[in-house]
């Protein structure tokens, strides 16, 4: 359900149940938990690409799991959240690597928060960004709650939470939700060149600024200003803070090791 391989330093990792528009069931979220964690293990994943097999990114929770229609208890959705939607978000958020989305597709639902939690999120120009959540009487999880309201504030976040109206990819741009729409065409090589590039660069730099940027909101200035010393001491103690120096003097091109 999820397929995974690893070149230049890059795991892709493409969601792999087409007919149901990659919607997530038990051994989806399984394997793309197996996948996570893996790339926090291994030191030659230097970074993630995330992407759908077929016409959809993700359109949520397979919703063919439960049938309402045959009876029995009503289900406890906030286990779901936790056993399976939480661990994930928080493997995406905590990798100190950058970890990039492409949206082939519609994304729906926790597939689009699931997006929205990743570091770099490129989007086919056909894709759309669905809360889908409000359609059949859920609230927007996996996050959305969070990342569309710091991302857009209050009034877009609620207007697309409670319609649930598609968010065309490049309005989504627009808004600073995603960084690009690009054309159906081009969006593979497009997010695998921005991949391959950032898995040959300063990794560890790059691991770090992560942590500086998502503390960011939740930090005072002194706070930010404090964590910013801590850790540019730590980059400043990198081979690749020396390669990179030792590059720009010698007017070449540097080779990070991420260490
Ligand atoms: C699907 C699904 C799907 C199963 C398309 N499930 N089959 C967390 C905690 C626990 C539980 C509850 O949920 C959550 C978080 C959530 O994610 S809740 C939100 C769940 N997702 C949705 O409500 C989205 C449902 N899907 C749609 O609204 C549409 O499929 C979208 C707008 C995504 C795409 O529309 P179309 O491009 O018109 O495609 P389609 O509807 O024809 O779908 C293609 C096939 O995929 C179809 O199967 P079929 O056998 O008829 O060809 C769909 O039934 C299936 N599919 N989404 N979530």
């Amino acid at each position: 359900t999820v397929l995974a391989s690893l070149e230049s330093g890059v795991l892709r990792l493409t969601l792999n149940r087409p007919e149901k528009l990659n919607s997530f069931n038990e051994e989806m979220h399984l394997a793309l938990r197996a996948q996570l964690t893996r790339a926090h293990e291994e030191d030659a994943i230097r970074a993630v690409l995330l992407t759908g097999a077929g016409r959809g990114f993700c359109a949520g929770q397979d919703l063919g799991d439960r049938d309402p229609r045959k009876g029995g208890p009503a289900p406890d959705l906030g286990a779901t959240l936790e056993r399976f939607y939480n661990p994930t978000l928080r493997l995406i958020r905590t990798l100190e690597k950058p970890v990039i989305c492409a949206v082939n597709g519609v994304a729906a639902g926790a597939g689009a928060n699931i997006a929205l939690a990743c570091d770099i999120v490129l989007a086919a120009k056909s894709a759309k960004f669905i809360q889908a959540f409000a359609k059949i009487g859920l609230i927007p999880d996996a996050g959305g709650s969070w990342s569309l309201t710091r991302i857009l504030g209050e009034p877009r976040a609620k207007a697309l939470a409670m319609t649930a109206e598609p968010l065309p990819a490049e309005r989504a741009a627009d808004w600073g939700l995603i960084w690009k729409a690009v054309d159906d065409a081009d969006l593979l090589a497009e997010a695998t060149a921005l991949a391959t590039s950032l898995a040959a660069g300063p990794t560890l730099g790059l691991g770090l600024t992560k942590r500086l940027i998502q503390s960011a909101a939740g930090n005072s200035l002194d706070e930010q200003l404090d964590m910013e010393r801590d850790l540019q001491r730590l980059a400043g103690r990198s081979a690749d803070y020396a390669e990179g120096v030792t590059a720009f003097l010698e007017k070449r091109p540097a080779r990070f090791t991420g260490k």
